[in-house]
């Protein structure tokens, strides 16, 4: 419940109804409000994006679809979410406008980062008919060149030895399914909101795959009780900063260690494709289609991919924030022609959106300067994200013709930045990617041979399909971009290429 430490308040139930006029709060009935739903990875975009379309939808057509929030990676909720009574301030920036907002769909928290059974107990729980998760890219524990399982992966091969003690995300699933199966046998809903391709059909494969190995009796009552809807989730959400926990109470004079700042612009396309009861997000402003994949494609190509792109250039240019970036005619200019000449040509037609539009709002969105998205964070896991940024994009220009150097460009670039954390060149930053150490072992090994690095990189075939690592056209650009990128001044080789 909400407290009061001499002056300073605590966001919390109690303070709703004396929050200023400025905060806007929950426009239903909280109290009435009963768990429907479950959110798996608790993170700032899940609190940004999901949950207040979820709002906006309780607002419109009240129903029972209170969200239940899971961790079970760092960080804890119940310090936080918990103590808050789940409420917490949303903030929309745009230069300088500021909006906030109390978002009140979250009625509990669930701490399960020492044991699965707290958040197992919840998935398998009859009241819940969907449950949505962010578990960032690496959750699935997926081969990103094929989308299939990686049963090398420690948490999987513990799962499959301990399937009722799993470690992993979908081990974890599987097992809440079993649950299900044999307690009281309702249908549920599992719609990822990770940028990964085909999302839903990554996590069903992945699931099944482990659910396969536990009996023919799960798998066959999954097929036919669970589904996992594809969606296209966006709205960029850096990661929340102490200043912006500071600027709310500065501002609206209350407390909240949960706050998420987001960017107004948001946009969520879901398959139509639900187990049991499916929320009336539509009434938000989501759309459900039969077929997310050319919104999905879009969203990953042109926005992630230019995130992606002037992540790793902004670094080697030394800019801190995407905001930055932009603001560099360098950078600009290449990912604008980038995108425009190699990724556009390629998409397949999108419902109601024209590319060209859809690549300058992007460039808009990317220029606000009110959103602090380091370039450091955005090249956190890159291995995980550069298969359907830029890799698929390279496939599609090579396989019609056409050429792909400024994407190619982008593979070195990403390259330099993984090997620049090895002693060998320096450390000059901390690479946070479960490719890290891999690339650091090569880097040492191999030290500044662009030939030899690009081969033992492109060798890693749960990043690189076989099928464009070895295309000698790809192979021999990614080694000249990559000797040009190790250059003294990256920046003037990138110039260069103008
Ligand atoms: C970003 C995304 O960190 C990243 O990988 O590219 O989080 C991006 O901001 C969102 O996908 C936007 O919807």
């Amino acid at each position: 419940m909400s407290s009061t430490t001499g002056q300073r308040t605590a966001l919390g139930q109690a303070l709703l109804p004396r929050l200023p006029d400025a905060v806007r709060r929950p426009g239903y009935d909280r109290s009435a409000l009963r768990i429907g739903m479950a959110h798996l990875g608790v993170g700032a975009f899940h609190r940004c994006h999901q949950a207040e379309f979820t709002d906006d939808a309780l607002e419109q057509s009240f129903g029972r679809w209170g969200v239940v929030g899971i961790n079970v990676r760092p960080p804890r909720l119940g310090d936080t979410l918990g103590a808050q009574d789940g409420l917490y301030t949303r903030l929309l920036r745009d230069g300088d406008a500021s909006e906030a907002r109390v978002i009140g769909c979250m009625l509990a928290v669930v701490d399960s980062q020492e044991g699965p059974e707290p958040a197992l107990a919840t998935l398998a729980a009859p009241e819940i008919d969907v449950v949505t998760m962010t578990v960032t890219e690496k959750g699935y524990c997926h081969e990103p060149a094929t989308g299939a399982l990686d049963a090398d992966h420690p948490d999987i091969v513990h799962d499959v030895a301990h399937p009722t003690a799993p470690r992993s995300v979908p081990g974890l699933i599987a097992h809440a399914l079993e649950r299900r199966m044999l307690s009281h046998g309702q249908p549920i809903s599992f719609v990822s909101c990770d940028n990964i391709p085909s999302n839903g059909t990554i996590l069903r494969t992945v699931v099944t795959a482990l659910a396969d190995a536990r009996s023919v009796e799960l798998a066959r009552w999954i097929d036919a009780n669970v589904t996992f809807p594809e969606t296209m989730v966006d709205r960029i959400v850096p990661a929340t900063t102490p200043d912006d926990l500071a600027t709310v109470e500065a501002a609206y004079g209350y407390r909240d260690t949960a706050v998420v700042v987001g960017e107004p612009f948001r946009q969520w396309v879901i398959e139509d494709r639900f187990a049991a009861r499916t929320p009336p997000w539509g009434l938000s402003g989501a759309t459900f289609v039969d077929d997310v994949t050319p919104f999905e494609l879009i969203k990953m190509r042109v926005l992630n991919g230019a995130q992606t792109s002037l992540c790793y250039l902004g670094v080697l240019a030394g800019h801190e924030y995407t905001c930055d970036d932009m603001t560099d005619p360098v950078l600009t200019g290449f990912v604008g022609r980038m995108l425009a000449e190699e990724t556009l040509p390629h998409l397949p037609p999108v419902p109601g959106i024209d590319p060209e539009a859809y690549l300058a709002q992007s460039f808009t969105r990317l220029r606000n300067t009110a959103i602090r998205h380091r370039n450091h964070q955005i090249a956190t896991d890159g291995s995980r994200k550069i298969v359907q940024r830029i890799l698929n994009p390279i496939r599609d220009c090579l396989d019609s013709g056409g050429g792909a150097e400024r994407l190619t460009l982008i593979v070195a670039a990403w390259m330099v930045y993984l090997v620049s954390a090895s002693e060998r060149f320096g450390r000059r930053w901390k690479v946070e990617d479960p490719f890290a150490a891999e690339a650091e072992r090569i880097a040492d090994r191999i030290g500044r041979d662009p030939v030899a690095l690009v081969d033992a990189i492109l060798a890693e075939d749960t990043i690189f399909d076989p099928a464009l690592a070895t295309r000698p056209a790809f192979r021999s650009a990614v080694i000249r971009h990559l000797d040009g990128l190790l250059s003294p001044d990256p920046i003037a080789y990138l110039r260069s290429m103008a």
